[in-house]
């Protein structure tokens, strides 16, 4: 088994904080985005998407798409339920994974790839005005989970789950996206010092 990896970047960053909150070992291939490496033909073969994370089996199966790898290990490893344990828990942890992906990781994602200089080579073609369009959004959602997170320790209820990987890791790219949590967001701020200070946070 091996896991192509994108270092800083915050998908293959996803995989990783999960697997270390699973305690799980898994060899690591990295992937030099930087390099456009994801465009090689060699790593095309594996993901013709060009994207990270992506995990080879032993048996040559490629697994894409970061939530799909977490639960594959999920499956394998149930201790601790990072995808929840019963239909309630688990239903109420993946409307706030998705929650997260779509209105706070991806806009996010949008901003930084369609307004930093570095990243033209990667997105074309870059358009500014998306990534304009996406600034307020990302405003209105971290209001709506500073509201949330009035009520409850960890992004999905009572206990810390892959909402909380997804959460922190795309609060943490607002940094290079050139974005911050408004200082209003209390809520926000407690909770991402709280799950930032995992010792899985630093994978
Ligand atoms: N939906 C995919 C997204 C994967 C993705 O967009 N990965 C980025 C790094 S965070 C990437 O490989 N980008 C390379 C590129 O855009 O060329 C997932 O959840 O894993």
């Amino acid at each position: 088994m091996k896991l192509y990896d994108g270092g800083r970047a915050p998908n293959p960053r996803r995989v990783r904080v999960f697997l270390a909150e699973k305690g799980i070992a898994v060899p690591l291939e990295p992937v030099d985005l930087g390099a456009l490496a994801q465009k090689s033909q060699a790593f095309s073969a594996i993901n013709p998407l060009q994207r990270v994370p992506a995990l080879v089996l032993d048996d040559g199966t490629v697994l894409t798409e970061s939530i799909a790898i977490c639960r594959y290990f999920e499956a394998l490893h149930p201790e601790p339920p990072l995808f929840g344990r019963g239909a309630l828990e688990a239903a109420v942890i993946e409307m706030w994974n998705r929650r997260l992906e779509l209105h706070l990781l991806f806009p996010i994602s949008h901003v930084f790839r369609n307004s930093h200089p570095a990243m033209a080579k990667m997105e074309i073609p870059q358009v500014p005005a998306w990534a304009e369009a996406n600034r307020p959004r990302i405003e209105e959602f971290v209001g709506i989970f500073d509201r949330e997170l009035a009520n409850r320790p960890f992004a999905a209820g009572d206990h810390y789950s892959v909402a909380d990987i997804t959460g922190m890791i795309a609060i943490d790219f607002m940094k290079p996206a050139k974005l911050a949590v408004p200082e209003a967001c209390k809520n926000v701020r407690r909770w991402h010092a709280a799950v930032s200070a995992r010792p899985s946070a630093g994978a």
